[in-house]
């Protein structure tokens, strides 16, 4: 199956397992069975009998530890360390941020060996053991000694699942939280989906949509979010909640959800004091208002400041919850005949002058493009904006707009050109990553959020391909800078093996998908040219893109394409980056090629910086990207008999009907740019058919 997505613990080789150590005892420094730090040991112990076939036992608190015999491994926190004689060791290492750890070899004698893992906190020292047994797994050396600190300590997931059991753009079956209107009794999911999770360091979920008003909070309820915090705390992930802004009104009886009533108020500090009963350690309310159509301080004629602080009073009782508010509030129908109006411009135009107005846990949540989480989309220019409030980063690891997990998309190479921006605030370096992570404003709590949206489906994703953009996401969540080549070849080996074929071939595939997928969904950008009115978002559609108030526009006529956002004739939203960036949009010759559509209106005829004109690209990039998703199934077949029949199978299904699809991609686009514009294939490939 793929339950176990990357942490299979697959059977080493008998000549590498003869050149491990033969661990004796696993010591764990902690007495509670429900400590991360327990969970770390049994997970080593499980690790240890998958991979090296040893049974190996499991020691609690030990203050001697020298005096257990050696080849060990002894997991704890810095300071449960500092209680030991391995005291002067661990004093030495260098300092740990939150959730860090340190992982240590020590070779005694006789081929003998100690392996130390310390984490800054709980959390810290079990992702110091899964990094033991990643390495171990794909047989690559223990270091003597390192230290690795995460750069963001918020790294969460949103899940947008319904209480019913569906889940808002799941592409993998029902929900593994909810069920009819309750909280599953089952949770056995739910741990190994905390699992997975921990294994790449993230720590902290929300577990229900952000559009769904249902009953969240009646008794039967609430004790099971506590049953999920539970399910979820021995693997260090902390638990959350979306609100709905209208729930004094609609569930509370209450006339108004008027955030500065008093009763609306006592609403919701009643309500998350019977919350913290259930979950004690909450990470805090995420919040979606004045979106879409929902209700939010602005329907009150309150400010967005108002509507944030509302719940992060609530919260500040209670521990160190926080108000994670959407920057995603937009207009939906937005009139596309005025030129000026400009969705990508309403996260800036809303959350511009409240940097002073928001209580000090209060952070507000910032999808990385302006829109909406399409193929290609520059940084949000609200990431240039707040300079006092911080930030999380909104990606996304289900491909709503990308393909549904029926198209291979590895997103790293999406993810970087985000991260790797520098917005030059102030005319001073501020890398996306940097702001982020809070370095740039010294900001003490920031990160990332993805929506994931995992289902029961026994692969997590509906795809085993699509692991990895989990996998990757934590990788990133931890170091912004990695590599996405070397995230990709890990995952490889740790899902499927480390035969170079294996390896080689899945790494060729993955990098190669995201480019593809741009060149036959929607190039230059002109975002993901898929169904937006039947709200799918799914399959070529470019009619469907303009004539309605979604402000995804194309603005394509027979003539020119684009949306004009330049200050000088357009919507102005080249004007809401810092300066320097602002100059280099505004300017055609500067844009480059690949935000060209999403920054300027030009003919078809327009030449780009490669030479070609705009509409023999589109011919061009459709026929390129359809050809390279066309190698997929082919290049798979490599794998035949390299890795299990049933994955092997599962996915070289998804790969051709991927191929399939891109020709369908291919040919719906050209055709349709073609009969809008006149303007014939110079290869004579389009309109012929
Ligand atoms: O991308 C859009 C989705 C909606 C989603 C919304 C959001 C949960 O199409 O399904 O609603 O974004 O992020 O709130």
């Amino acid at each position: 199956t793929g339950l176990e997505g990357w942490l299979r613990y697959a059977p080493l080789p008998a000549e590498i397992i003869s050149l491990q150590p033969s661990f004796s005892h696993i010591v764990a420094l902690s007495r509670s069975e429900t400590s991360p730090i327990y969970t770390a040991a049994k997970e080593l112990q499980d690790g240890l009998k998958k991979l090296l076939n040893r049974d190996v036992n499991i020691v609690k608190t030990a203050t001697e530890i020298k005096e257990i015999p050696s080849s060990k491994i002894v997991v704890g926190t810095l300071d449960s360390f500092s209680l030991t004689d391995e005291k002067i060791e661990v004093d030495r290492i260098p300092d740990l941020k939150e959730d860090g750890y340190w992982l240590s070899t020590r070779k005694i004698d006789s081929g003998t060996t100690d392996i130390l893992i310390a984490g800054q906190n709980e959390r810290g020292a079990l992702y110091g053991a899964f990094q033991f047994l990643m390495l171990l797994a794909q047989n690559k050396p223990y270091p003597e000694s390192h230290t690795s600190s995460p750069q963001a300590p918020i790294r969460w997931i949103n899940q947008w699942d319904n209480l019913d059991g569906t889940i808002e753009r799941g592409y993998a079956g029902p929900s593994i939280f909810f069920k009819d209107g309750a909280v599953l009794d089952d949770l056995t999911r739910v741990a190994q989906y905390a699992r997975l999770m921990a294994s790449v360091g993230l720590n902290g979920i929300i577990v229900n949509n952000v559009n769904s008003h249902c009953n969240l909070f009646n008794p039967t309820n609430m004790k099971g979010l506590g049953r999920i915090a539970d399910a979820m705390r021995p693997w260090g992930v902390r638990i959350g909640v979306a609100l709905y802004f209208d729930t004094p009104k609609d569930l509370g009886g209450l006339p108004t959800s008027d955030p500065l009533n008093p009763d609306v108020v006592s609403y919701w500090n009643d309500l998350t004091t019977r919350l913290y009963r259930n979950v004690p350690d909450l990470l805090g309310y995420l919040i979606k208002a004045n979106s879409e159509g929902q209700p939010g301080p602005l329907t009150y004629g309150r400010t967005l400041a108002d509507g944030a602080n509302l719940f992060a009073r609530a919260l500040k009782p209670h521990g160190d919850g926080l108000v994670m508010y959407r920057a995603f509030v937009y207009n939906h129908h937005l009139d596309e005949s005025n030129l000026k109006n400009d969705r990508a411009n309403a996260a800036v135009e809303f959350f511009d002058g409240l940097d002073d107005e928001f209580e000090d846990n209060v952070i507000v949540q910032i999808k990385y493009g302006p829109i909406d989480f399409q193929i290609r989309e520059p940084p949000s220019p609200l990431l240039s904006h707040l300079r006092r409030t911080p930030i999380i980063l909104e990606f996304q690891v289900c491909q709503e707009y990308l393909g549904q997990q029926s198209h291979l998309v590895y997103l790293p190479p999406l993810w970087r050109t985000i991260l790797d921006f520098d917005l030059r605030i102030d005319g001073t370096p501020s890398v996306v990553r940097d702001i982020v992570s809070g370095s740039k404003f010294d900001w003490k709590r920031s990160g990332y959020a993805a929506v994931v949206n995992v289902g029961q489906d026994s692969t997590w994703l509906g795809s085993h391909m699509a692991m990895s953009n989990l996998y990757a996401y934590g990788c990133y969540c931890w170091d912004a800078s990695r590599d996405e080549v070397t995230v990709i070849q890990d995952w490889a080996r740790l899902t499927f093996g480390s035969h170079p074929t294996i390896v080689d071939t899945i790494t060729k595939i993955s990098m190669e998908s995201w480019p593809a997928y741009e060149n036959y969904s929607g190039n230059l950008g002109i975002q993901t040219l898929c169904d937006i009115v039947k709200h799918c978002h799914y399959g070529p559609s470019p009619a469907a893109m303009d004539g309605n108030g979604w402000g995804q526009w194309t603005r394509a006529d027979s003539h020119a394409i684009g949306m004009d956002r330049t200050v000088a004739t357009g919507t102005g939203n080249a004007g809401q980056y810092p300066p320097e960036v602002a100059a280099m949009f505004e300017d055609i010759k500067t844009t480059p090629d690949d935000l060209l559509l999403w920054f300027h209106h030009v003919p078809y005829t327009h030449q780009l910086k490669s030479g070609k004109t705009v509409i023999q690209h589109f011919y061009d990039a459709h026929y390129d990207g359809a050809k390279t998703a066309q190698t997929f199934p082919v290049q798979w077949q490599a794998l035949r008999g390299l890795i299990d029949e049933n994955r092997f199978h599962h996915t070289a299904l998804r790969l051709t009907y991927q191929a399939g699809h891109s020709i369908v991609w291919r040919d719906s686009i050209n055709n349709f740019y073609h009969a809008k514009c006149g303007i014939p294939d110079v290869h004579g490939r389009v309109g012929n058919h």
